[in-house]
């Protein structure tokens, strides 16, 4: 168990390498080119690799994260950032609760948990989180959500009252990046906004310049 304090989530873009995030390229491929673009903060979503592979690939990309500055957030398994040592984990709203993820990591990796509304981001703060994520702010295709995009105002007023710095998610790209920054958000979630574009490394060197530029506007 990892009993120190967690180390600080990265502010700006918060980016995504995966297993079915890209049609040609690889993980390690995906990671190189965010880390390349100055991205410091980036999370490793698996859905379809063996648990052998798993294990290797985390090791690899929480040992290049290091090496560059960056944050590794391991999307849902609790076991790959525990024996990879990643820095931090992330829960969706179907993955393992708080308290249990925090009772088997202990006190000293970070943990982001997915939420919808205020009273959520609270009870997040007094299960042990230490960020949420909100959304979906704008429509998404990536993932499929039984709800209504939240907008701009809602993720403003999450902000506003949240006690867990907030990562923006849904939709986010560089024609909305400005706004999303603008609501003081700690950080922005971004998939298809850098994955689907023609150059990837370019578009998520641009949407970091962007949400720095929006903040210290
Ligand atoms: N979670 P894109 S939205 C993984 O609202 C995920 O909980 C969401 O992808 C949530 O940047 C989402 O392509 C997908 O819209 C985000």
């Amino acid at each position: 168990m990892n009993d120190k304090s967690p180390a600080k989530l990265p502010r700006g873009i918060y980016a995504f390498v995966g297993d079915t995030l890209h049609v040609k390229l690889s993980v390690l491929e995906q990671l190189d080119t965010l880390l390349a673009a100055g991205i410091k903060c980036i999370q490793m979503r698996l859905k379809a690799t063996l648990d052998a592979d798993a294990l290797e690939q985390t090791a690899q990309v929480v040992e290049r994260c290091e090496r560059q500055g960056a944050m590794c957030i391991v999307n849902d398994r609790s076991d790959l950032a525990l024996l990879k040592w990643a820095p931090g984990i992330h829960l969706g709203e179907e993955d393992m609760p708080v308290p249990i993820a925090r009772g088997l990591l202990g006190s000293g990796i970070l943990i982001g948990k997915t939420i919808r509304n205020i009273e959520q981001a609270q009870r997040a703060k007094e299960e042990g989180a230490d960020y949420v994520g909100l959304g979906p702010v704008f429509g998404t295709q990536t993932k499929f959500l039984p709800m209504a995009a939240l907008g701009i105002e809602a993720l403003s007023q999450v902000v506003k009252h949240s006690p867990l710095p907030v990562v923006a998610i849904g939709g986010i790209s560089a024609s909305n990046i400005a706004e999303i920054a603008g609501t003081g958000v700690h950080a922005a979630a971004v998939i298809s906004g850098i994955w689907q574009a023609v150059d990837p490394g370019q578009e998520a060197l641009k949407l970091r310049q962007l949400f720095a530029k929006a903040l210290y506007a």
